[in-house]
């Protein structure tokens, strides 16, 4: 059996499995940001498990094209609260982060998974992971967050996509994290256009050509507005249909805010598909 290692768990990825999206964030794309109440973070991560979350990704600087940057201080002080209160968390915690520095921290407060919108670019962030148990998602981004929707331009969006995360498990693996760790996410809506993100979407199962498995987040995004007309607050049909697409596609992992509708659809999903 396939197994992903993640701190102290061992998570079996013969069925998709569903990350639940907790921001602590006063401006996350999403509308859902809980700002820097760890007390209402922490029964919205509650909410998210008993709605059937397989994991939960807490992130503490919002990622939304044309989003400031958050100073690592500012960061910590949100997240280490929250942390503190899900050490005993029965399913693993990641942590959506791209600084070192956080990271360390994060991973010393329980973290089970560091997921980096910047595939631990930053100089330190390979060594930090390195130095844990912990699983890594490694994300695909085109520029930097503030100005990646400017003018997306790829020859081959999906061979360039693959091309770099196969790059960035090289580095991890040289780095001395299992593969074990690892994985893959082609990061829909960062640095792509409609076109781009569904072509992405299309070919999900070449990013797990190299037997990473593969993460997808897709839900509320942009990409669904614009196939739908809907504003953030009613994408979840569309999040929906986008994560069963997914996982038809081959994804092990989605990221996802509307958890329960998620599991169900996944359910029909898996009753169809995987039921031997
Ligand atoms: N998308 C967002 C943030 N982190 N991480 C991974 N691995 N993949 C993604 O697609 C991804 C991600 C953006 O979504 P959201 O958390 O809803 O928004 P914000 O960052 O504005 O809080």
């Amino acid at each position: 059996m396939r197994l992903l290692q993640c701190g102290r768990f061992r998570l079996p990825l013969e069925r998709p499995l569903i990350m639940g999206i907790v921001n602590l964030t006063p401006d996350s794309l999403s509308g859902d940001g809980i700002g820097t109440d760890a007390a209402r973070a922490v029964a919205h991560a509650q909410a998210q498990l008993e709605a059937g979350a397989d994991l939960l990704d807490i992130g503490a600087e919002s990622t939304r094209p044309g989003a400031a940057p958050v100073a690592a201080a500012d960061e910590l002080a949100r997240l280490l609260p929250v942390l503190h209160a899900l050490r005993d968390s029965p399913v693993p915690v990641s942590v959506d982060t791209c600084k070192p520095e956080v990271m360390r921290a994060a991973l010393a407060e329980g973290a089970a998974m560091i997921n980096d919108i910047a595939a631990l670019r930053e100089p330190g962030a390979l060594a930090a992971v390195a130095a844990s148990d912990a699983a890594v998602c490694l994300m695909h981004m085109q520029g930097e967050p503030r100005t990646m929707q400017t003018d997306p331009r790829y020859g081959d969006a999906v061979e360039e996509v693959a091309a770099f995360l196969k790059a960035r498990a090289d580095a991890c693996v040289a780095a001395g994290i299992a593969r074990s760790r690892i994985v893959l996410d082609p990061g829909f809506g960062f640095g792509k256009t409609l076109e781009h993100n569904l072509a992405l979407l299309r070919h999900l199962e070449r990013f797990g050509a190299e037997g990473y498995p593969v993460l997808a987040g897709l839900s509320r995004k942009s990409m669904l507005g614009a196939i739908t007309g809907r504003p953030v607050d009613q994408r979840v049909p569309a999040s929906v249909a986008a994560a069963v697409l997914a996982a038809a596609h081959g994804a092990a992992i989605v990221r996802v805010h509307d958890v329960a509708a998620t599991r169900d659809a996944l359910a029909v999903f898996n009753a169809v598909e995987k039921t031997p």
